[in-house]
């Protein structure tokens, strides 16, 4: 009798443990189903909840949405799908989006939401010429001092930027990172900074503190002053290297250290964040002395190796460059009575080629910028630093080629620039040569003109006339009201709103064309265009830029109509009103932000 109660005893053990066994095993492998999508901001409201209170960065290697379900790419394809950011990286899915993102623009000139949800490390897609990647450097390069002068950049950028630099570089190159901080009036960049380099960077980093804004010309020196490498890379607050960035600039450098050089300035996006190549251009300036970039000249491309080699360029464009530090030292470093910013690269630059050294972009290294709108800051006392910092180096190093500038700027030829005797003895320390031995040497593209001539037409490098390949046409209809978006007055009006109102298969100008730069194209004339700084305005017909950011829109998930730069859904504000009003609006995925593009 007993052992039959035992042996029910045991089967009913057996059984319950197989139950329990199977429910595990389900809820396992559902739960491990879900595990990748748990960062997707597919619904809104609890995704990014957390978010700008403490910052933590989530994808510490990829953002790991981005590999869909089919993951068998070889590694270089997959790298390449890992550095493709998804165009809804800054859908804004609360108030607290809302906000990061707009007291983001305001502060930093770019898009923060997206720069905090990339994290600190992030893939980046390798722009180099496939001639680069077969090139071999000298094992014994000299070592690096890294200078990141900041002044209240976004936490994330900065970050990125270090985190880049330690990533990318091979650790007997790099000596040490030097950051500065110029005074930053920004909380999370003093103990929360602090903190974080005392945990996760320990040894390489070093962090100055100015005790007032000095600006970046004498942070820059500040920075210097502080390093003990061979040679100082001065890098921008927001920068991400890019693959075997570093030795393709120190080798110019071991051969002749005199050799001043700069990588190529990748572009990455303000509004989106994506990385993009940019064209071998090289540096000039104009007149006015600013700044510009020029095409490279045919002779200096056609050598064997191509695209591979330095090459010359008159300029610089200041943030991002590489230099022997005894070098640096001896060459005068920078002009200290310059302030917080403009014109030291026109200086330095000058100084470089006429005193001897030699300046060069060096086209297998890569390093990509945040190119902002606007300087999200000025200067303390809100004086025109550019044309004092101008002012200064027309005096010191242009001779009789200021008449040029003055010509253009008039007004400042009285105006007073300070004392220039410390910058004269340099020159005269260096025996260095004319501004006319450099115009005639290093730049003879740029033209002298008597005063009053015609201005020089700019040169236009970076766009070609290549219209984007239209990839759907037809009417826009809001799946809510069953109306069609058009414009307000005419197609044609620039900066006109748009509206809905009842579809009409017929009428040419409800005809939209969906192109693959992502622009909204109304009638073949204008395209759909939404200010980045204030989300709240509709969005408007405006020329088509053909630079992304305002004028890219995706057509996404559940038919809603996303615009990248403002991380909002197009919608129809009142589904009863005749007016036909649209707007933008957190994407909540309700009808009245459903849309189709049909025939
Ligand atoms: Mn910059």
């Amino acid at each position: 009798m007993g052992s039959v109660t035992l042996r029910y005893f045991c089967y009913g053990c057996l059984f319950t443990s197989v139950t329990w066994t199977l429910l595990l095993f389900i809820y396992f492998n559902l739960s491990q189903e879900s595990q990748p999508l748990k960062n997707v901001p597919v619904k809104g409201g609890q995704s990014f909840k957390y978010f700008p209170r403490k910052f933590q960065p989530r994808f510490t290697r990829s953002p790991s949405w981005l590999q869909g379900p089919n993951q068998h790419w070889g590694k270089e394809e997959g790298r390449k799908k890992a550095a493709e950011l998804s165009p809804e990286m800054g859908m804004i899915f609360n108030e607290v989006d809302q906000e990061v993102r707009d007291v983001g623009y305001h502060k930093h000139a770019f898009n923060v939401l997206i720069s905090n949800r990339l994290g600190y490390h992030r893939e980046l897609p390798d722009t180099r010429n496939t001639k680069c990647k077969g090139k071999l450097y000298p094992v014994d390069l000299p070592s690096a001092s890294v200078v990141i002068c900041f002044f209240n950049e976004a936490f994330s950028a900065l970050l990125r930027t270090l985190h880049s630099v330690l990533d990318r570089t091979p650790s007997h190159l790099l000596h040490e990172v030097i950051l500065v901080d110029d005074n930053s009036e920004f909380t999370d960049l003093k103990e929360e900074l602090d903190a974080y380099i005392k945990k996760n960077l320990p040894g390489k980093v070093k962090l100055v503190r100015n005790a007032k804004r000095e600006g970046l010309i004498r942070g820059r020196m500040i920075g210097a002053s502080q390093a003990t490498g061979e040679v100082l890379v001065f890098l921008d607050s927001h920068c991400e290297v890019n693959e075997m960035w570093l030795q393709p600039l120190l080798t110019p450098i071991k051969e002749d250290r005199r050799a001043v050089v700069c990588p190529v300035i990748d572009i990455i996006s303000a509004d989106t964040l994506s990385y993009s190549s940019s064209p071998i251009v090289r540096g000039g300036f104009n007149w006015g002395l600013h700044f510009k970039w020029d095409p490279v000249p045919l002779s200096e491309l056609n050598g064997p190796e191509g695209a591979t080699v330095p090459i010359r360029s008159p300029t610089m464009a200041g943030g991002l460059f590489a230099m022997d530090r005894k070098y640096f030292n001896e060459l005068g470093q920078y002009d200290s009575g310059m302030d917080i910013w403009g014109g030291e690269n026109l200086e330095i630059s000058f100084r470089i080629w006429m005193c001897g050294g030699r300046l060069l972009i060096i086209p297998c290294s890569r390093v990509g910028h945040i190119f902002r709108k606007r300087r999200p800051y000025g200067s303390p006392g809100g004086q025109d630093t550019m044309a004092h910092n101008s002012l200064r180096l027309a005096h010191v190093w242009m001779d009789e080629y200021k008449e040029q500038y003055f010509a253009l700027r008039p007004e400042l030829r009285s105006r007073n620039y300070g004392d220039i005797s410390e910058r004269l003895a340099v020159r005269k320390r260096l025996h260095c040569n004319s501004f006319k031995w450099y115009l005639d040497h290093i730049y003879p593209e740029m033209q002298v003109s008597a005063p009053n001539a015609k201005a020089q037409h700019p040169v236009f490098v970076n766009k070609g006339l290549r219209r984007p390949k239209v990839l759907q046409r037809g009417r826009l209809r809001n799946l809510l009201t069953s109306t069609c978006l058009v414009a307000q007055g005419r197609p044609s009006e620039k900066a006109g709103i748009v509206v809905v109102r009842d579809c009409d298969s017929e009428d040419p100008e409800q005809a939209w064309a969906y192109d693959e730069e992502q622009e909204l194209i109304l009638a073949g004339l204008l395209c759909l265009d939404m200010s980045e700084t204030r989300s709240s305005d509709p969005p408007r017909l405006m020329k088509c830029h053909g630079s992304g950011g305002t004028q890219q829109w995706t057509l996404g998930r559940s038919n809603r109509l996303y615009q990248v730069s403002v991380g909002q859904c197009l919608m129809v504000v009142d589904p009863l009103s005749h007016k036909g009003y649209v707007a933008m609006g957190i994407c909540n995925g309700s009808k009245a932000q459903q849309w189709r593009l049909e025939d």
